[in-house]
């Protein structure tokens, strides 16, 4: 290997108790086994790539009997996701992009956690996805966790918390300024609110019909780091696709990317060459036909292929000379 390749770290995190689908947790499972590393391997340049496993957690005795109102699957989350946060910081701290393989979304609180410790703060997030993810336990309608990373990490929300034992470690938090969506469909009543409120970069399909993906995304990362010098997250949620592209996924929402936009999105932060961690959830290999697992599976490889420097223009040659072109 180069001594200069890009060094990539997978982590798998079999975690689906932010919601109530079964089979989320086959996520990683699934993407490792239709050949992520193999067709990693592939990348022009070599990339240097370290498989971490996955996560595994404990729930610490003094937390096993909390809980806070409507947050299902609490302890749970905040143990796994504390685990994540110390891997993830670990990871980056060996200077590899950290590849986080979900799962569902309530393990961007960790990951981009991790990513704000190992960076002293300095990290900009892309939060890729049909939904904002955005609830608190109060606005929720649903309970589930993985509705709520982006309220957990976002400086200007912390007030509409209330106490949440076990999640002091869940510190520094990132501010609204350095965070932005792209491909929002479906936002709840109160997430609407917070969105216009605070005047949140938020991208939805409609912009992206509007301006094309490639102006979205740069005026996205230049909103997010206007001076070029922030580590980049990038958290995808599958469903931020459309149906069609990607329909093993527990909430799809029509209308949404094409796997094309997806792959120029992660194409275009790769070229920024600040990407320092990437997040891939909510692939539920438990949902549809095997057809439909396959095409879901394949476009979650399609954009963390995209991201760390997979060209659509095939590798070049090291030596023309020595193809059979006569
Ligand atoms: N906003 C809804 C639905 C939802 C959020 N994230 C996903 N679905 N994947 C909620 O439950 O908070
Ligand atoms: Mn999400
Ligand atoms: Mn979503």
């Amino acid at each position: 290997l180069h001594s200069n390749a890009t060094r990539v770290g997978i982590l798998g995190v079999p975690f689906d108790k932010g919601q109530t689908k079964i089979g989320v947790g086959n996520g990683p499972a699934a993407i490792r086994k239709m050949g992520l590393i193999e067709r990693l391997e592939q990348i022009e340049g070599k990339l240097d790539i370290k498989d971490f496993g996955d996560v595994s957690y404990e729930i610490p005795p003094n937390l096993e009997h909390q809980n806070v109102p409507n947050m299902k699957g609490y302890v749970e989350f905040v143990a796994c996701n504390h685990k994540l946060s110390k891997s993830v910081e670990n990871i980056i701290n060996e200077e590899r992009i950290c590849v986080t393989l979900g799962g569902d979304h309530s393990l961007g609180l960790g990951t981009v956690d991790g990513h704000l410790k190992s960076k002293n703060e300095n990290v900009c997030v892309l939060w890729v996805d049909a939904h904002p993810d955005l609830n608190t336990n109060k606005t929720s309608n649903s309970g589930n966790v993985h509705g709520m990373p982006m309220a957990l990490l976002a400086k200007e929300l912390s007030d509409y918390w209330p106490y949440l034992p076990g999640l002091d470690w869940q510190k520094p938090i990132i501010s609204l300024r350095n965070i932005a969506y792209i491909g929002l469909r479906s936002v709840d009543l109160y997430e609407r609110v917070v969105i216009d409120k605070l005047g949140i970069n938020a991208f939805g399909m409609e912009d992206i019909e509007n301006y094309g993906i490639s102006t979205v995304v740069e005026m996205a990362i230049n909103k997010i780091d206007p001076n070029k010098d922030k580590s980049i997250h990038v958290s995808f949620d599958i469903d931020a696709l459309d149906t069609l592209e990607a329909p093993s996924t527990g909430s799809a929402v029509r209308g949404g990317m094409t796997l094309r936009e997806g792959i120029q999105l992660m194409e275009i932060v790769h070229r920024t060459g600040r990407l320092s961690a990437l997040d891939l959830v909510e692939v539920n290999p438990n949902i549809g036909t095997e057809q439909e697992v396959h095409r879901t599976v394949d476009a979650a490889i399609h954009i963390i292929a995209a991201g760390l420097g997979h060209s659509r223009r095939g590798l070049r040659p090291k030596n023309v000379n020595t193809l059979p072109l006569q």
